[in-house]
């Protein structure tokens, strides 16, 4: 039989060659990857998983993992000629059980899983600007991060167990709630973060949290990056703090004219976001001390109500969405330790307008984490491939020299690839390979992301 009818057969009425249909999944959000499938299945169950996986190895067909397609490194567009294995259709979800875990299919988005913890009076501890649209499955196998990470952890923190199918068609089932479980190799660990080139993620168990019950958010604006590296001990200091974010003035002023709304604060500067599940009166005591440390009241901006809340953070949540009205960005998510953060921002811009002098930077990122997203964007027009390049080099390059990470949450995917053997070196590239091989020997899963 040929592979297109082996392939109805595995996942009937689940493919689709139909070219409209497919362009969604061919690009990715910020236009800057994009491939040609040959077809986009969506399996609806991890055994109609199963059989598209024998399918695509029986043939040596590559096969793309898809979630939400929220991902920025190119790690879920298609190779060329490659199936697109949705996940979105595995939808199932299992009740909230008294240890505060729920089972939910990889296809359920961060949004509805966040619904489902709160019916049954907790929180997903898990918060992205595209909960709307990402997927559980994406949010795994990404390990994604995020602005809960100081309190809530990364995904990997908030996933006790998973099932997960092997290009062989054989299903690994760890769909554990249990806390302890010392029984060898930890392969829910292994898959969480592989980028879908190991196996097909289907299933999670999420660990769920309480909610914290105040809230509040405060906005600083720091005259410069010095004081507020010099004021984030204090600021951590706030009463049940769980997001510490910041952005520079210039990115706060990029979504406020993108929204037309005026922002509530100086606009120049560096500002930080802080919420925290606390009163006003609870959190004065430390707001008393950035102030004496030298932070001019009017500096500040304080929402209690929950309009007030979101108002206030989508100063920072709406970055992304403003840059991207402007044009294609070149975007780099890395991260330095806390004690290098001031010098590696103040050593970017020189080193991106060394290699385009008219590329306009937006930077912004996890304070608490010293996660920085560098987004580069063309002077005009869009960047030609050789300066997107060397304008990541550059860049990357200041990441290593200051003892960094070449990706603090958004992975490696196709974007940074090339970079991983200057990060990772070579023995532990061989260990990864090493691993690839076992569980993939037919190299099919996501070819040319994470590995080559
Ligand atoms: C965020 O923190 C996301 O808002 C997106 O990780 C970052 O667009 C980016 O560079
Ligand atoms: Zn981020």
């Amino acid at each position: 039989m040929e592979f297109d009818d082996v392939l109805d057969a595995a996942a009937p009425g689940r493919v689709t060659r139909d070219a409209d249909v497919m362009a969604s999944y061919s690009v990715d959000w910020t236009r800057r990857w994009s491939g040609r499938p040959r077809a986009v299945v969506r399996p609806e169950s991890a055994e109609q998983v199963a059989d598209v996986l024998r399918a695509c190895t029986q043939h040596g067909v590559a096969v793309t993992v898809q979630g939400g397609n929220t991902g920025l490194v190119g790690g879920a567009v298609p190779s060329d000629g490659s199936v697109v294995l949705s996940t979105r259709a595995l939808r199932s979800h299992g009740p909230v059980s008294a240890d505060g875990s729920v089972t939910v299919g990889a296809g359920v988005t961060l949004v509805e899983l966040e619904s489902l913890a709160a019916e049954a009076g907790y929180t997903a501890g898990l918060s992205l600007a595209s909960g709307e649209s990402a997927t559980v499955g994406g949010a795994a196998s990404t390990n994604a991060g995020g602005a809960r990470v100081l309190r809530y952890g990364s995904a990997r923190q908030r996933i006790s167990g998973l099932r997960a199918v092997m290009p062989s068609g054989d299903i690994v089932d760890r769909r554990t709630s249990l806390v302890k479980d010392n029984t060898g190799y930890d392969l829910t660990n292994l898959l969480i973060g592989s980028e879908g080139t190991l196996a097909v993620i289907t299933d999670v168990t999420w660990k769920l949290v309480r909610p914290l019950t105040d809230h509040l958010v405060v906005a600083m604006s720091f005259p410069d990056v010095r004081a507020a590296v010099a004021a984030l001990p204090t600021i951590l200091q706030l009463p049940q703090i769980d997001a510490v974010e910041w952005a520079e003035g210039a990115a706060v002023s990029r979504v406020a004219e993108h929204s037309g709304t005026p922002t509530p604060l100086p606009a120049e500067g560096f500002w930080v976001f802080a919420e925290m599940g606390s009163s006003l009166v609870g959190a004065e005591p430390v707001l008393e001390a950035l102030m004496s440390g030298g932070l001019d009241s009017s500096r500040i901006a304080i929402a209690e109500s929950a309009a007030e809340r979101r108002a206030l953070w989508s100063f920072r949540e709406r970055i992304t969405e403003s840059i991207s009205t402007a044009g294609v960005p070149v975007k780099l998510d890395v991260g330095v330790p806390a004690e290098r953060f001031e010098e590696f921002v103040g050593s970017i811009t020189d080193a991106v307008h060394s290699v385009d002098a008219d590329a306009v930077l937006v930077l912004f990122g996890h304070f608490a984490e010293s996660n920085i997203h560098v987004n580069i964007l063309p002077g005009a027009g869009t960047f030609a491939d050789d300066v997107a390049g060397a304008l990541e080099d550059a860049v990357l390059e200041l990441v290593l020299s200051h003892d960094g990470t070449i990706s603090a949450e958004h992975g490696i995917g196709r974007a940074k690839r090339r970079w991983l053997i200057r990060q990772r070196g070579e023995t532990q590239l061989a260990a990864m390979a090493l691993l690839k091989n076992a569980w993939d020997p037919h190299r099919i899963l996501n070819p040319g992301v994470l590995l080559d």
